[in-house]
């Protein structure tokens, strides 16, 4: 293929085309019943007389509202609440050494994919905002078939076997007998069980850190989580580990920016995502592989294994492989979104899975789920699920297919039918499971090499920034103060003096703990009935490194400040100079400058043209933006200063560590604020050119700013 063919082949998102073949436009069209029937009087029933009763004949209403009774499918167990969109993974270059997967083989081969962002606990009405992991689920639509990778953005897990999932899951979730706290794990089940699960402690770490509150659902790393394999042609295996890594990078809000965006706009990460595709600024990742040989399969103080284990960059570097990049909003939210369904068994050839306990329960749940959920075996129908790769098998009928399959034979082998639909073989792409050996009793038993579950919990917490450190301190105590039992909260803080004593004994002030008892053994209440609970006891293990700095959120700050939303209060009378520019210099960047007036429509700008105003300050808060900026113009400010909102608006900017530009008459705005009582305000930028504003939003927050949380707003 020339190089033209090949960028005229990558403009194409075949899945798009696919998908189009089931788009309904009515448009210019007359409405019509589902049986094709123009129909004449949507508005009335038909009834007998004018004021009888409705006829048993009305073959429309009853159409109309059978259809409407059953519009609803049942939510997500997990992962309920989220958004998607399509998009294209790019390869970067031939990675055939390691697997023969085809999507990965050849530089700049593009491939339609569709990713799926979602909470975990909430339901699907609830706030994104949460504080909670997020799921990061992407659909590959490869030549040679469907591959699906459904990770999180955390690499880790709370627990090592499946077989807890259901345990886990109804501890988190609103309680059995009242159905409360949604979208939270802050409550007495989550932390109890939490608290007799050592296992989890490490996946507790990320999970009480900014990383669950990430600032927009392309600002968070996503990962596999498990050890897959890599197969290449010679039949070769190799561990792998998946990583996404943002190109904007990875930024969060704060926990009480969160809250309050939870009631401001509860749909923040949706919309944010949605508004970033449509304004062209594409979300992108870039995908990363961490590949271990099989020969070093035991060389690590932790079992690859082990869901509830990373490893750590610096011990295998990440090797970026390719880039994902989401350009396209779904057409419509149901029939893309919420009917797509992902499962970790969707392979292709050179992609297998490992024996961790956690991915092997899964291969069995993704599939069964969607059976009660998209209403029976003929779900890889659904438009947004069949894959662009041609499917041919002797499966047949079940509810609502779609397929009309031809001809007299449904088995093999067959002779009616040629023999057809036929076996591939490796070298035509048949997929075949890696000749892993493998030996054993048949026993239920956690593998000792299972039994450290601290080491990384520590490593985790001593990697993270001083501001960091804090928040997961402040995070934990939040939790356990929504907590009514006091046993549960001495059981977490003792339990978390095995993960450092700072932080310990900083949960514990915040809760009240004096003195904090260290627990002594049994700390893991997860052991079969008959098992001696000395051998499910966490062990010590010496790790081989103290610090990670990739753990930290600081590591990657990412390029740029494309996405970004910056608020700019302006009233009537707004400098047209100092407004222009910065607005343009923005938009240049691909962040989006909103204008905020005390009222709706428009303002006259000091040349007398109109402004279109994106948001009154009744409409808006300050937790919905980046960063403020306040252009000069003496009568737009004389405006702004006396209204509490405007004010309100840069001292709760200035709490949450946000970068603030006043230029000329605003300073009088500023000198109205209680932030200004520090007479050297960190990150507040008096009258600087455009281009200092900018390299500052780059750096997503002023953390050196000591007196921020002292706003009292
Ligand atoms: Fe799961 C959904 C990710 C463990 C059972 N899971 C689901 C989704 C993501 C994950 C991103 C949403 C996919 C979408 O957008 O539709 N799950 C994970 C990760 C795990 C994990 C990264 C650990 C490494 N999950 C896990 C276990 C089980 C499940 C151990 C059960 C044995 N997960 C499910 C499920 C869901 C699901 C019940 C609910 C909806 C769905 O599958 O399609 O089957």
């Amino acid at each position: 293929m020339t190089e033209k063919e090949k960028a005229e082949k990558n403009a194409k998102n075949p899945k798009i085309d696919d998908l189009y073949m089931n788009t309904e436009d009515g448009s210019g069209e007359a409405m019509t019943t589902n049986q094709g029937l123009r129909v004449n009087d949507d508005q009335n029933s038909l009834t007998a007389g004018d004021r009888g009763p409705t006829l048993m004949e009305d073959f429309h209403f009853r159409e109309k509202m059978t259809h409407f009774d059953h519009e609803r499918i049942p939510e997500r167990i997990v992962h309920a609440r989220g958004a998607g969109a399509h998009g294209y993974f790019e390869s970067y270059g031939d990675l055939s050494e390691f697997t023969k997967a085809g999507f990965l083989g050849e530089k700049g081969k593009r491939t339609p994919v569709f990713a799926r962002f979602s909470t975990v606990a909430g339901f699907k009405g609830s706030t994104d905002l949460a504080r909670d992991v997020r799921g990061f689920a992407v659909k590959f639509y490869t030549e040679e078939g469907n591959y699906d990778l459904v990770g999180n953005n955390m690499p880790v897990f709370f627990i090592q076997d499946a077989m807890k999932f259901p345990d886990l899951v109804h501890a988190v979730k609103p309680e059995q007998h009242n159905e409360i706290p949604q979208a939270a794990s802050a409550h007495d089940t989550f932390w109890d069980f939490i608290s007799l699960m050592p296992e989890s402690m490490h996946m507790i770490m990320w999970a009480m850190s900014d990383r669950a509150i990430p600032r927009s659902l392309s600002m968070m790393e996503g990962f596999g989580v498990h050890t897959y394999r890599f197969v290449n042609d010679k039949g070769e295996s190799f561990f792998v580990k998946f990583h996404w890594k943002p190109v904007a990078g990875t930024h969060s809000v704060t926990w009480d920016e969160a809250q309050k965006i939870s009631g401001q706009d509860p749909d923040f990460h949706r919309r944010d995502l949605w508004n970033a595709i449509e304004n062209g600024n594409f979300p992108e990742w870039e995908f990363g592989v961490q590949i271990v040989e099989e020969k070093d399969e035991h060389k690590f103080e932790f079992d690859l294994l082990d869901p509830t284990k990373l490893i750590p960059e610096e011990l295998v570097p990440v090797k970026l492989i390719g880039k994902m990049v989401l350009d396209r909003n779904p057409t419509n939210f149901f029939a893309e979104t919420e009917q797509i369904a992902f499962h970790p068994g969707h392979l292709v050839p050179g992609i297998d899975f490992t024996n961790d306990p956690l991915l092997q329960g899964r291969l069995f749940s993704y599939t069964d789920t969607q059976l009660s959920r998209l209403g029976g075996p003929n779900f890889n129908e659904i438009p947004i699920n069949r894959p662009i790769a041609p499917v041919h098998n002797n499966q047949r009928g079940g509810i609502s297919r779609h397929t009309i399959n031809t001809g007299q034979s449904s088995y093999h082998p067959n002779n009616i039918g040629g023999g057809c639909p036929f076996q591939a073989k490796m070298a035509e792409g048949g997929f075949v499971s890696h000749h892993e050996k493998i030996e054993g009793h048949k026993i239920r038993k956690r593998s000792s090499s299972f039994m450290d579950h601290f080491s990384q919990a520590t490593l985790f917490f001593e990697s993270q920034s001083k501001v960091e450190q804090e928040h997961i301190i402040s995070a934990i105590r939040f939790e356990l103060g929504k907590v009514k039992s006091e046993d549960i909260r001495e059981r977490m803080v003792g339990m978390l003096t095995y993960v450092n004593e700072d932080l310990a004994k900083g949960v514990a002030e915040g809760l009240g703990i004096n003195p904090i008892t260290k627990p002594t053994p049994p700390l893991n209440h997860s052991y079969p009935a008959d098992a001696d609970p000395k051998d499910y006891q966490p062990k010590e293990v010496k790790p081989s490194i103290q610090k990670s700095d990739k753990l930290s959120l600081m590591a990657h700050p990412g390029k740029g400040i494309k996405g970004r939303i910056i608020a700019v209060l302006a009233d009537d009378g707004v400098d047209a100079k100092s407004l222009e520019a910065y607005k343009n210099a923005l938009k240049k960047e691909g962040a989006e400058a909103k204008v905020i007036s005390s009222h709706s429509g428009s303002i006259a700008d000091s040349n007398g043209s109109a402004v279109k105003v994106d948001h009154s300050l009744l409409t808006t808060s300050s937790v919905l933006f980046d960063a403020v900026f306040v252009p000069d113009g003496a009568k737009s400010i004389e405006t702004l200063h006396k209204n509490p909102d405007a004010i309100r608006f840069v001292d709760e900017s200035y709490k949450h560590f946000k970068f603030i530009a006043i230029n000329g008459a605003a300073e009088q705005l500023w000198d109205m604020t209680y932030a200004s009582r520090n007479a050297n305000p960190k990150g507040v930028l008096f009258d600087q050119d455009v281009q200092s504003f900018i390299d500052s939003i780059a750096q997503h927050r002023i953390w050196e700013r000591e007196d921020a949380m002292k706003i009292p707003v």
